[in-house]
């Protein structure tokens, strides 16, 4: 029975150790914004966060795609950076006071309310 249980020890410990593997998963989703400015700003708002291989903007169609992760970083917080930065994304609303802050040429006509989902 003791020997049983530390095989089954042991599995989970390995089932453990395999599950901290990385996993890349690959996201697209819409970001409100204007023009290359805002581009450079909405991608620097996930440069330098853990688990983000890539991340890029299309000024035409509006649609954020990023590479990512899924151990280190959920689609979810990927959004929360991005709306910290004052940008409306298709998963959460963009921060008022960062918005207000954006250059003049990039406050964008904002998401209908009813578009953003409050987290
Ligand atoms: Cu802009």
């Amino acid at each position: 029975m003791i020997k049983f249980l530390s095989t089954l020890m042991l599995g989970l410990v390995l089932l453990a150790a395999c599950n901290q593997k990385s996993a890349n998963a690959e996201a697209s989703f819409k970001v409100w914004g204007n023009c290359k400015m805002c581009k450079k700003t909405i991608e620097a708002s996930l440069k330098d966060k853990a688990g983000i291989a890539e991340a890029s903007w299309d000024v035409k169609s509006k649609q954020m795609k990023v590479s990512f992760d899924s151990t280190q970083i959920k689609l979810q917080d990927i959004q929360q950076y991005i709306a910290a930065a004052g940008y409306d994304n298709d998963g959460v609303r963009g921060n008022d006071q960062a918005y207000a802050g954006l250059h003049e040429c990039c406050k964008y006509d904002r998401a209908p309310l009813s578009a953003t989902p409050m987290p």
